[in-house]
């Protein structure tokens, strides 16, 4: 079973309310495998800049409902017109929304992802507005899903596509930024974002990623370049990170 997630800042222009990358997410499905494959995508600007303004992290106020219905309602956006692309391609996609399944707090149950694959399905879930046992409210992030999905399905590959090329020794912005091709677990490189991200940005990631390698060989790659998706699949000489 491979395990991939479609980072919010690839699928999504970050900065821009709504803005999705039809292109990016076709070009990517062409290389999508067609079963044995659970799919997760980010909120991007389509779940961050909300959660942002209505302070979702801090837990739940009055005022906050509306923000919180909305960011549920634009993140369906998201999922359906990925899942359009998906079906498109012939590749039998079900939506499964952490809202409708899942309370923080409670146990992960991966029931719905196991029997959707035993029938042949790809299961589609994302980062979402979740609610909490002990703070009403919270975001569910997808590198949350990932971890769990890694810990109970155990896949042979787990893919994170993003808008990098993989993690760099500092931000990646800065020239002297250099490629980590091979990254031991026991090893935490010094890196930033700059973008708003509720739900901790790169730092946070890389700690999800190195717990996930102790379940999953995890790569990290560019999905601007979607025939990497392609190599790590095939086991072919690619450009990206490895974490083992
Ligand atoms: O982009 C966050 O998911 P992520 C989803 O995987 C929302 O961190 C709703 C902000």
């Amino acid at each position: 079973m491979i395990l991939i997630k479609l980072g919010g800042s690839i699928i999504s222009d970050k900065r821009r309310y709504k803005k999705f990358r039809s292109d990016v997410v076709r070009n990517l499905a062409n290389y999508i495998p067609k079963k044995d494959v659970i799919l997760v995508h980010g909120g991007g600007s389509y779940g961050h800049i909300l959660a942002h303004k209505y302070k979702i992290r801090d837990g739940f106020e009055e005022w906050k409902r509306i923000g919180f219905a909305k960011i549920a309602k634009d993140m369906m956006d998201l999922n359906r017109m990925i899942l359009r692309i998906l079906l498109k391609k012939d590749i039998p996609a079900v939506a499964v929304p952490p809202h409708s399944f899942h309370i923080m707090g409670d146990e992960f149950d991966s029931e719905i992802f196991k029997e959707l694959l035993s029938h042949g399905m790809v299961p589609l879930t994302y980062g979402d507005v979740i609610l909490h046992r002990r703070n009403g409210i919270d975001i569910c992030s997808g590198d949350y899903l990932m971890m769990h999905l890694a810990e109970q399905f155990r896949p042979s590959k787990t893919i994170f596509v993003t808008d990098v090329d993989g993690i760099y020794d500092r931000d990646p912005e800065n020239p002297d930024a250099r490629l980590i091709k091979i990254l031991k677990r026991d090893f935490s490189p010094e890196t930033s974002v700059k973008v708003k991200d509720v739900t901790g940005g790169m730092k946070y990631k890389i700690e999800i990623m190195r717990n996930i390698a102790r379940y999953s060989r995890v790569y990290v790659i560019n999905g601007y370049h979607p025939e990497r998706l392609k190599a790590v699949l095939n086991d072919e000489k690619f450009i990206g990170t490895v974490i083992k």
